[in-house]
């Protein structure tokens, strides 16, 4: 049973969209099963450059069934957005198939989110204002719409009623909002009921089915371990299970299911939005990572922050979620550096960590304790074979490897589908 998952191993944007068109023509099923529009996955094919938010960036590969998995909130204005953005430039969507208990992001949780982050100022967690944590936090109050209510106006009338009493007295006390009326959402979710209806399904069973029957599937991971709402560095974290488990619960299937798991994980590290980063270069090297790099986000366009490869995260991703392997991307970024630090621990006031600190405090207080590995001048773009690179990248590999604790399977050496070095 090929069930493979990609997982992000850091704040997210490691490259995970490449990574899952890697796999492209050796799958048949490809799920996204956290996370909604706030993702953002650049897909680079030929000349075409493709920027996916809700949906998986496996539809780009003909032939595979897209899933949006029972984890995910979707926005039904962006996924429309979406799917006739991808068919007019010529990409079959035709199968894409959607969780009955995916939950809908309605507009008066893109108004919260947005609100929120505007109150609370200095401590803003910096969300993409997609909305995304207010539908979360309805589906764990139990006042959340799923896309099946889209069938039952009755049904979903009475939900809107429920959550709206709440939603309405946060938007109008606390913050001075207009109040949403039940009329107005149910108008603006039920011309989709048509729409939707042949894609929404029981895709639990379907996947089931499909990996019973030996097809390959891919769970493609929005965001990262850091962003993880549980292990992530909460609160600055997105409200989803973006880590292994998340695939089992936002998917329906069986953990025993999974034979693969793959970090991807950037050749330096990356965040958007607020929260503490310990190898966080605010100057001018971090600068020249982000342009390098094109560190600018997909959904927001906001810029990166940038720091030096962590690995103490590193190993902390490899704990939480087991890999099997990893890929490494962005190598070729790396180019032209004299030196490339590397946070082998963290300094607390004195007190050594060489595995993450329980306490977010002590995370917000680490100070990198570095070992510094020479750079390359070489431009190694598009190279192809570990042997090509030059021997100071290839020892940096070497050292990642060993201190990220899991097998490098593969090195991005560029955007391009071919630029890649796969290692056997
Ligand atoms: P949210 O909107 O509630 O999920 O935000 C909560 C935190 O999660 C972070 N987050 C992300 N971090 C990196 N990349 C993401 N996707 C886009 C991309 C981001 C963009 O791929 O470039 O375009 O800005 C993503 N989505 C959520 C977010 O920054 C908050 O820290
Ligand atoms: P995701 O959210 O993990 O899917 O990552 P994003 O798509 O948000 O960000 C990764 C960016 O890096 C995209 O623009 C990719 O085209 C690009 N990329 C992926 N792998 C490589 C690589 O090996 N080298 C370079 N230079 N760019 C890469
Ligand atoms: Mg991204």
């Amino acid at each position: 049973m090929p069930g493979v998952a990609i997982i992000g191993t850091q704040w997210g944007d490691e490259g995970k969209g490449k990574a899952t068109d890697l796999l492209g023509n050796r799958i048949d099923y490809v799920v996204k099963f956290n996370g909604g529009n706030n993702a953002g996955h650049t897909v680079v094919i030929g000349d075409e450059k493709y920027a996916l938010h809700l949906l998986p960036s496996g539809i780009l590969s003909p032939g595979v069934t897209p899933v949006i998995g029972n984890g995910v909130v979707v926005d039904l204005n962006v996924l429309f957005e979406e799917l006739e953005h991808l068919e007019a430039r010529g990409i079959d969507v035709s199968k894409l198939r959607i969780s009955g208990n995916a939950h809908i992001i309605p507009e008066y949780n893109r108004a919260l989110d947005q609100v929120t982050e505007r109150f609370l100022g200095k401590r803003r967690i910096g969300t993409t204002g997609r909305g995304i944590g207010p539908t979360y936090s309805d589906k764990m109050s139990r006042v959340g719409i799923r896309m099946q209510d889209l069938f039952d106006e009755g049904i979903l009338r009475q939900k809107i009623e429920g959550a709206l009493v709440q939603k309405n007295e946060l938007l109008v006390k606390a913050y001075n909002r207009r109040a949403f009326t039940v009329d107005e959402i149910a108008d603006s979710l039920l011309p989709f009921a048509d729409r939707v209806r042949d894609m929404v399904g029981d895709t639990a069973l379907e996947l089931h089915q499909a990996l019973e029957a030996g097809k390959n599937v891919v769970f493609e991971a929005g965001q990262a371990t850091m962003l993880d709402i549980d292990h992530g560095t909460y609160p600055y974290v997105t409200s989803s299970s973006a880590t292994a488990g998340g695939v089992a619960t936002g998917s329906g299937i069986s953990t025993r299911q999974i034979d693969r798991l793959v970090g991807i994980q950037k050749a330096y590290i990356t965040r958007v939005g607020s929260g503490p980063f310990p190898t966080e270069l605010d100057d001018e090297v971090g600068e020249k990572l982000r342009q390098r790099g094109g560190e600018f986000g997909t959904t927001t366009g906001r810029p990166r922050r940038t720091g030096w490869f962590d690995s103490v995260i590193a190993r902390y991703a490899s704990r939480i979620n087991g890999f099997t392997d990893i890929v490494m991307t962005k190598l070729d970024v790396l180019s032209t550096f004299e030196t490339i630090p590397v946070c082998v621990a963290y300094d607390v006031e004195g007190q050594r960590f060489d595995e993450m600190p329980m306490s977010q405090t002590d995370f917000h207080h680490a100070k990198p304790i570095y070992e510094e590995f020479p750079g390359w001048e070489e431009d190694i773009s598009g190279i192809q074979n570990f042997e090509d690179l030059p021997k100071n990248a290839q020892d940096y590999v070497l050292a990642i490897e060993e201190l990220s604790g899991a097998r490098i399977s593969a090195i991005g050496t560029g955007p391009a589908r071919d630029h890649i070095i796969e290692r056997h």
